[in-house]
């Protein structure tokens, strides 16, 4: 049995009250901007060119001073362009699974590994891991930030971590069962996976596994993943977000409440803008998170367009924390697809599918352009089922009555389309590239 209690690692941060939260917000602003202006040549620059003298950022007041800082300016300074710090103050480098061209390097210092290992751990313990739990790891160890990440995380809580990483489908399940893991970290795609692949292997996963807890992040998924997550194996799920550019997963948590995720502010600071104008939009409107992390050494990040989108809501959560929350991610701005000019997100096809009795797991989303961009929805069914013009009709009507377009609808047999380890990439755009 799991010992239980109120463990609340790094207690004092995660019960900071608004004030004093506010108090450090404004304190480290101004420690960071100068320090970014002092150590880096490119903010030295992007201030200088801006016209904005570093003291004239006095408060959180003043935040929209500072200009941006995008994707493509890391990639421009890659490998190790934007470091504030000399290299023997290094202690790890990580890399963004970038599909195309150069990935972009983070850099951390001891202090940032260690304030990585305290998010990571606040993470764990929000999600109610405690000192005896068993988590296996299923996120890719490398380059890649979830695996090291949450395994500092089950480290930083007395956890014992059980690093088996990506794929090799059946042995993790064996391990599972075997060692009676109690928590699964992996991305939510991966871990539907395994509710078919138990099945298919034999298991009975409320009764083989003792699993009460699940840590996904990593890539959008919807509500009703959750609820076949949570069905199929009798754990409670947890949304946990982050990103490479900001140390790596840790950035923001459900806490049991699971009404948003938690933004650690005495670390970030987080806005909202229009992703066309740039403008800061109030609280509680859906736009583009912007990051800026307040106390990194290595390498700072003002004002990072993270191109998720979300809102962020200030009030106050019912489980007594004041750090401020994000909704569930809808997805990314450059993940939007523009299908015969209608905005198209993955997350509400996948919301659309799961909804419907009677489909399986896994989808596909065909964009192509004969005369006309077309829509087709692959989605795997029992096989009596392939031709079932009712199910057609029924996936039809609720694709269009969410995305407002129509789409082909293509049932396939259980088991045809591809399986992700880490995260699922569900969209094919045949479309000419311009
Ligand atoms: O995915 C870090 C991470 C690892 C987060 C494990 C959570 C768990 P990157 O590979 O740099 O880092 O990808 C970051 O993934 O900008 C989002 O678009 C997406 N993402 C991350 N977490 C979530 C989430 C890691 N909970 C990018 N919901 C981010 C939706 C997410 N999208």
């Amino acid at each position: 049995m799991v010992p239980r209690g109120n463990f609340l690692f790094d207690r004092r941060a995660q019960m900071l009250k608004p004030k004093q939260l506010s108090s450090i917000q404004q304190a480290s602003i101004r420690k960071l901007v100068h320090y970014a202006y002092r150590n880096t040549a490119f903010y030295r620059k992007r201030f200088d060119d801006a016209g904005v003298r570093p003291e004239s950022v006095k408060s959180l007041d003043d935040m929209s001073k500072i200009p941006f800082t995008v994707k493509t300016d890391l990639r421009d300074n890659y490998p190790l362009g934007i470091l504030a710090v000399p290299l023997n103050r290094l202690y790890c480098l990580h890399a963004s699974s970038g599909t195309t061209g150069k990935p972009i390097v983070v850099a951390y210092t001891r202090g940032d590994l260690e304030r990585w290992s305290r998010l990571m751990g606040r993470t764990f313990d929000v999600a109610g891991v405690r000192k005896g739990d068993i988590v296996q790891n299923m996120y890719g160890y490398g380059l890649f930030t979830g695996g090291l990440g949450f395994h500092y995380g089950a480290r930083a809580v007395g956890a014992i971590v059980v690093p088996t990483s990506v794929g090799n489908t059946k042995r993790q399940l064996m391990l599972m069962k075997d060692l009676q893991t109690t928590v699964a970290a992996c991305t939510p795609s991966y871990m539907v996976y395994l509710c078919e692949a138990s099945r298919a292997e034999g298991y009975e996963p409320r009764k083989d596994f003792v699993l009460r807890i699940g840590l996904f992040g990593a890539e959008p998924w919807s509500e009703e993943a959750r609820k076949r997550i949570e069905d199929s194996f009798g754990l409670r799920a947890h949304d946990c977000y982050g990103m490479s550019e900001l140390c790596g997963p840790g950035v923001a948590i459900e806490c049991e409440q699971r009404e948003g995720l938690h933004v650690w502010g005495d670390e970030f600071l987080v806005e909202t803008i229009d992703p066309d104008t740039g403008e800061v939009l109030e609280p509680g409107r859906e736009g583009e998170l912007v990051f800026t992390m307040l106390s990194r050494e290595a390498m700072p990040l003002l004002r990072y367009r993270s191109r998720d989108l979300s809102r962020v809501f200030e009030d106050e959560c019912a489980c007594g924390r004041y750090h401020s929350r994000i909704a569930r991610i809808k997805g990314r701005s450059d993940d939007m697809l523009i299908v015969g000019g209608v905005n198209v997100f993955p997350s509400q096809v996948e919301h659309v599918l799961m909804n419907v009795p009677g489909l399986g797991d896994q989808y596909q989303i065909i964009v192509s352009h004969e005369e006309l961009d077309r829509l087709t929805v692959k989605v795997e069914t029992a096989k009596h089922r392939l031709q079932d013009p009712e199910l057609t009709k029924t996936v039809q009507e609720d694709l269009y009555a969410t995305l407002g377009i129509r789409a082909n609808v293509e049932f396939l047999e259980e088991g045809t389309l591809p399986r992700h380890e880490g995260k699922a990439r569900r969209v094919v755009d045949l479309r000419p590239k311009e």
